[in-house]
C-alpha cells in the first residue's frame, strides 16, 4: 500500500503546484504559528514546551521541565501543580467567557443541545459532586461506557476535576471487551446510558454493561444517562440515574490542584497480544502539548472560528482533540452524535453549512467514503465558511487528499495531515498550515519541540529517500508514562528495540528527497480498519474461542474504504463440518460478539492449514499477499511450500 502511496504521489504530481500547495496568503499572515515557531523549538526543545505549558494555569509553578533521568520513565513539569478541567472551563468563565458556547451538540435524530462555558461548568461540578456522593476520590479508575452526548465530557472533566482517572471504551465494544478493560484498570464505577442512536435507530448501552459485569467483580455503581428512553433493568443498590443523581447536585465545587504527573485517564489500545495495553496519560505534559498542537495546527481562533473533530470520543482523537485541547483553546466545537449517512448522505454538510463550521477534522476512511457516495453529495451544500482541513488515524492517500482539498476545502483549505498515536497523546509529526507547503499524502515534518526520525533495523538513522522505521528520539510533554499495571511491558513494547532512549513506534516510514517523511502503516501485526487499530491476536482469539475452529490466522488487507478490510484464515476442528456460507456467517457474528462489530472479517476462509516458519509463526505476510491477490513473497522460511497453492485455490478470483 505504501509504495503506491508514493508513486501515486508521483503520478498525480501534474496537478501539484511545485514544491506542494503553498498556504494561503491571509492565512500564513495571521498564523499562531509561524516559521519562527520551528526555529525557537530547535534552539531550545524543552525550554520551547514551557512556554507552551504558561499557556496553561498553574496553581503551582514547576520546579524542573523535564526530568529524563530515569529512561523511558518521564516526567514532565515536576512539582507543578495544576487542575485539567479548571484549565477547561472554569478559567473560560473568570475571563468573562460564560456564555461562549464551547459545543453545539447534535443528536442523530436532529435533536441539539447548546453548552455555554458557563453551562459547561454547572454541569461538570454537578457531575463531580455527584461522583463523590458515589464514594470516588481521587485516583480512583471510572469507567465510561457513553454515546457521543455531552455527558460523556461532562463525566470525562468531573473525573479531572476530582482527579479519578477516566476509563472511555468505545461504545461499539461488546461487554466482553467491556469486562475485561474494567478488570485491567480496576474500576470502581461504570457510567452509561440507556442506550444511544446510530444509524437511525436506538442501541442498548445499558444491557451490555449489565453482561460485562457478571464476568467483572469491583464496580459498585452505575450510573445511567437517560438518552433514548428505552426499557433497561436497573439493579437496586447498585444502578442510579442520572436524572436521579446529577440533576440534583449543587453546581458549586471547588477544584483541587494536582500534581503534573497525577494520572488523568487509560486508554486502550490494541497491541500485538491479544491483551489490549491501558495506555496511561497524566495531567500536565498531556494537557500542554494537545493544547499547544490543537492551537498551532488547526491555527485555531477562539473568537471566530467553529471547530468540529468529526471522530469517537472513545478513541483517542475524540480525547485530545474533542475535549481537553478545544476545551483547553476556548474553542467553540460541534459535536455530533450519529452516522455520516443518517439520515442521508448529506448530513455532515448540511451541519457545516447550518453552524458555519471553519475547520473539520476527520479520518481518511470517511473521506474515501465520501468519495464513493459523489462529488454532488457535498456540492449540494454551502461549505465556504470552512478555512482549514485536517486527517488523522491512517496515511490519506494522494486521491483522497485531493478530493477532500477540491470537494470539500474547496481548493482554498489547507490540509493537515497529522500522524500521531494514542501512545503519544498529542501531534507529532504534521505540517503547519501558515508555515508548510502542502504535499499530499505525506504528513511532511515532525511538529516543532518533536524529534522524529526515520531508522533501519540497526537503529541508524537513514539519509533522505529511503525508507524504515519511525522512531521518536526525545521525550514529549504528553507521552505515554506507562502501560497501566505494566511496566515491563511498557519498556519491552516501545523502549527495547533501540535503548530505552529511542520510542519504537511501529510503523514504516519513507523520508523523500525533500525530507518529507511519509506514513507507510504498521509494521507488526495490528491492523487499521476505518481509524480503529484491531490486533490481527485479537481476531484470532475470538475465532478460535468459537467451537468449530481449531486455529485462525488474521491479516489486515488493503481495502479502498475502511484502509484495512480483516480477511480471516481458518482451520475447522476434526469433528466440525464445513457448513459453507452459513459458517462463515456464524463466525462472523461470534468475533462481532466477543470484540465487537468493527472487527468483525471482511472475508473468512475455511483452510486446512497455514503457512508456518520453522518456529511456529504464522506467515501472515504471506497471507496478506493471497488477501490482496497478490503474487506470493519469499516462501523459503516455510515449512511447507505447499501450503500456499492450496490456500490460493480456495479463493475466489475476486479476491
Ligand atoms: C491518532 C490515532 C495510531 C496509528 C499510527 C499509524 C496510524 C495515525 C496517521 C497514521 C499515517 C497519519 N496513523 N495517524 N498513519 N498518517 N496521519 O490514530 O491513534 O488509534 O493509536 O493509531 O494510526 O499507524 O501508529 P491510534
Amino acid at each position: 500500500m505504501s509504495e503506491t502511496q508514493t508513486n501515486d504521489a508521483q503520478g498525480l504530481s501534474s496537478q501539484l503546484p511545485e514544491g506542494g500547495f503553498p498556504p494561503p496568503e491571509a492565512l500564513a499572515a495571521a498564523a499562531n504559528a509561524g516559521p519562527d515557531t520551528y526555529e525557537r523549538a530547535a534552539a531550545d526543545r524543552v525550554g520551547f514546551w514551557e512556554d507552551a505549558a504558561r499557556r496553561l494555569d498553574w496553581d503551582q509553578p514547576w520546579e524542573q521541565a523535564l526530568d529524563w533521568s530515569n529512561p523511558p520513565f518521564a516526567k514532565w513539569f515536576v512539582g507543578g501543580k495544576l487542575n485539567v478541567a479548571a484549565n477547561c472551563v472554569d478559567r473560560h468563565v473568570d475571563a468573562g467567557h460564560g456564555s461562549q458556547v464551547a459545543y453545539h451538540w447534535i443528536g442523530e435524530p436532529g435533536d441539539t443541545r447548546t453548552i455555554t462555558y458557563a453551562q459547561l461548568k454547572d454541569e461538570v461540578c454537578k457531575t463531580a459532586n455527584a461522583l463523590i456522593e458515589l464514594g470516588v476520590q481521587s485516583g480512583d479508575r471510572v469507567a465510561i461506557y457513553l454515546p457521543m452526548i455531552p455527558e460523556t465530557i461532562f463525566t470525562m472533566l468531573a473525573c479531572a476535576r476530582i482527579g479519578a482517572v477516566h476509563m472511555v471504551v468505545f461504545g461499539g465494544f461488546s461487554p466482553d471487551a467491556l469486562a475485561s478493560r474494567i478488570t485491567d484498570a480496576d474500576a470502581k464505577v461504570v457510567v452509561t446510558a440507556d442506550g444511544g442512536y446510530r444509524r437511525g435507530a436506538p442501541s442498548g448501552l445499558k444491557p451490555n454493561v449489565d453482561e460485562a459485569l457478571t464476568k467483572t467483580d469491583g464496580v459498585r455503581s452505575v450510573l445511567v444517562v437517560n438518552r433514548t428512553g428505552q426499557d433497561v433493568e436497573m439493579t437496586e443498590g447498585r444502578d442510579v440515574w442520572w436524572s436521579d443523581l446529577v440533576e440534583r447536585q449543587s453546581t458549586e465545587h471547588t477544584a483541587e490542584a494536582f500534581d503534573a504527573e497525577h494520572p488523568l485517564y487509560i486508554m486502550y489500545t490494541s497491541g500485538t497480544t491479544a491483551k489490549p495495553k491501558g495506555i496511561l496519560h497524566t495531567s500536565g505534559g498531556y494537557l500542554t502539548q494537545v493544547s499547544y498542537t490543537h492551537w498551532a495546527t488547526f491555527d485555531l481562533k477562539p473568537d471566530t472560528d467553529v471547530y468540529w473533530t468529526a471522530a469517537d470520543v472513545g478513541w483517542v482523537t475524540g480525547h485530545s482533540y474533542i475535549v481537553y485541547g478545544p476545551l483547553s483553546n476556548r474553542a467553540t466545537s460541534v459535536m455530533y452524535e450519529g452516522t455520516p449517512e443518517t439520515p442521508h448522505r448529506g448530513r455532515w454538510w448540511e451541519i457545516v453549512q447550518e453552524y458555519g463550521v471553519t475547520i473539520l477534522y476527520t479520518a481518511p476512511t470517511t473521506i474515501r467514503t465520501f468519495m464513493k457516495w459523489g462529488d454532488d453529495v457535498p456540492a449540494g451544500f454551502d461549505l465556504s465558511s470552512l478555512r482549514l482541513l485536517g486527517s488523522v488515524g491512517e496515511p490519506i492517500n494522494p486521491e483522497a487528499w485531493l478530493w477532500y482539498h477540491k470537494n470539500i476545502g474547496g481548493g482554498r483549505c489547507p490540509i493537515v495531515d497529522t500522524w500521531w498515536q494514542t501512545e503519544t497523546g498529542g501531534h507529532m509529526i504534521t505540517p503547519l498550515p501558515g508555515v508548510t507547503k502542502l504535499v499530499p499524502g505525506s504528513a511532511q515534518h515532525p511538529f516543532p519541540g518533536i524529534s522524529a526520525k526515520v531508522v533501519d533495523d540497526e537503529g541508524n538513522e537513514l539519509a533522505d529517500d529511503s525508507t524504515g522505521l519511525l522512531v521518536l528520539t526525545e521525550p514529549w510533554p504528553s507521552m505515554l508514562r506507562t502501560i497501566w499495571g505494566d511496566d515491563d511491558r511498557y519498556v519491552d513494547t516501545y523502549w527495547s528495540r533501540f535503548g530505552k532512549n529511542v520510542y519504537f513506534a511501529g510503523d514504516g516510514a519513507k523520508k523523500d528527497a525533500d525530507g518529507n517523511i511519509w506514513l507507510l502503516g504498521r509494521v507488526d501485526d495490528v491492523m487499521n480498519v476505518s481509524g480503529h487499530r484491531i490486533s490481527t491476536t485479537e481476531v484470532e482469539s475470538a475465532l478460535v474461542s468459537h467451537p468449530t475452529v481449531a486455529e485462525a490466522a488474521v491479516v489486515g488487507a488493503t481495502d479502498p474504504t475502511t484502509g484495512q478490510g480483516i480477511v480471516a484464515f481458518v482451520i475447522l476442528r476434526g469433528d466440525a463440518v464445513d457448513r459453507g456460507e452459513e459458517l462463515v456467517k456464524e463466525l462472523r457474528l461470534h468475533v462481532r460478539k466477543e470484540i465487537g462489530p468493527i472487527a468483525s472479517p471482511r472475508q473468512i476462509m475455511v483452510v486446512q492449514e497455514l503457512p508456518k516458519t520453522r518456529s511456529g509463526k504464522i506467515m501472515r505476510r504471506l497471507l496478506r499477499d493471497v488477501a490482496e491477490n497478490r503474487e506470493l513473497g519469499d516462501v523459503t522460511t516455510l515449512t511447507d511450500s505447499s501450503v500456499m497453492e492450496l490456500i490460493s485455490s480456495k479463493l475466489p478470483s475476486s479476491g
